[in-house]
């Protein structure tokens, strides 16, 4: 069976003010090309579809369109939702008796009292899928206040489990919004979102069952503890500026007879490009204005753009300044952030800027700058291999640095 998992929509998020409908109606355009052109059985989305408990109006209005499409385009497509902390659980259910009519299951609330409530059995051939779509788990939903979360999170599977049908012959997968431990954190965007005070659970919770584990809450695409069955999606666009040398996709998944065949990225094109200037040390602003013409002129498709700027820039037209060399160029502003200068600084936050030069030489992103300055390797499926080999290796040798620590 040919799965595709993916999570952290955030339908109806503003960025810096700006509405992302747009993005979000590109990114949905190319989902449903991809469902139909990779023959895609099961849909997995794994929570946070919406930014918010009250989405606007014309968020919910492009999720169920968006429903109705892959239907239409895909008729046999089954789908597989679970609410994440940014979802209402009650809200994001209301329309589920008409969605099951779209082969769509969504699940917004485990009840621990009827685990069998969140599990999805689908059939294909002679293929069987069995589902645990466990949602976020909130406080109220763990039955006792003196059992921690992470065993909350492991019974829900195991109870899951205990009242389903299957065999070694069946695909089970499991599904899940939370925060694993052996994963990495963006900064900004995720760092209020990490379960009300919570650990980060072991990647031990899932169950040893499962063929495949579908997790959202993290933005980064990601493997959890370096299993190849264990994996974040990631978002499909950056949710902020720290999440912009991210390679967004959705991860296109094949099992049979109950074991995990092949895990491949699809790349998610980048509808709005985020530009943060300068990159680095803070500059002068007549130099930061040079960078800021410098930006391409008139894309088809508008970009972000957020500046940095020294506190000790006194002079009082700097926002002219800067709206003067951006004139004519298709980019949002995203505000200008004021930076200390080093000399200015605390060790402690020249400690932080070190490390924020040190997000800047993430791995990922050096090979991007290398692949972009060698022509010769500019085939876009040799790139993607390429990264998919170097991603692997990257987390082999994390892996190997954690065991030595
Ligand atoms: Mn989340």
């Amino acid at each position: 069976m040919r799965l595709l998992h993916t999570s952290d929509w955030h339908l109806g998020q503003l960025f810096y003010e700006h509405e992302r409908i747009d993005e979000h109606q590109a990114f949905l355009a190319w989902l449903l090309t991809q469902l139909r052109e990779q023959a895609i059985d099961v849909l997995l989305i794994s929570g946070d579809i919406y930014h918010t408990a009250t989405p606007p109006s014309r968020a919910e209005k492009q999720f169920y369109q968006f429903i109705e499409a892959a239907k239409s385009a895909c008729p046999e497509l089954q789908i597989v939702v679970i609410a994440g902390n940014h979802d209402s659980a009650k809200r994001i259910t209301t329309a589920e008796s008409l969605l099951a009519q779209f082969d769509t299951q969504i699940i917004g609330h485990y009840q621990h009292q009827a685990p069998e409530l969140s599990t999805v059995n689908i059939t294909k051939g002679d293929e069987q899928c069995l589902i645990l779509a466990l949602p976020y788990l909130r406080s109220c939903d763990i039955p006792s206040a003196s059992q921690s979360y992470s065993t909350a999170v492991q019974q829900a599977y195991t109870s899951m489990l205990d009242n389903s049908e299957f065999d070694t012959q069946t695909n089970v997968i499991a599904m899940g919004h939370l925060h694993a431990r052996g994963a990495a954190v963006s900064e900004d965007s995720e760092r209020a979102l990490v379960i009300g005070g919570e650990d980060a659970i072991g990647a031990d919770v899932f169950p040893a069952e499962a063929c495949y584990v579908a997790l959202g809450h993290l933005h980064k695409a990601q493997m959890v503890n370096s299993q190849e069955r264990i994996r974040y999606s990631g978002t499909p666009f950056a949710m902020s500026f720290n999440e912009r040398n991210y390679r967004h996709q959705c991860l296109l998944v094949e099992v049979a007879d109950g074991a995990l065949q092949s895990v491949n990225p699809l790349y998610i094109p980048t509808f709005r490009k985020l530009h943060l200037l300068p990159e680095g040390e803070v500059v002068p602003l007549t130099e930061l204005c040079q960078q800021l013409s410098a930006l391409p002129d008139d894309n088809a498709q508008p970009g972000y753009i957020r500046v940095r700027l020294s506190s000790k820039e006194l002079s009082t037209d700097f926002r002219e300044q800067i709206d003067a060399a951006l004139a004519g160029k298709n980019l949002l502003f995203c505000g200008i952030e004021r930076v200390r200068s080093q000399q200015q600084a605390k060790q402690d936050e020249v400690e932080f800027q070190d490390l924020s030069q040190l997000e800047r030489l993430d791995a990922d992103h050096l090979l991007s700058v290398a692949l972009e300055e060698h022509s010769e390797l500019s085939e876009q499926d040799l790139n993607d291999e390429i990264k998919t080999l170097f991603s692997q290796l990257v987390a082999d040798v994390e892996q190997e640095l954690s065991h030595e620590d």
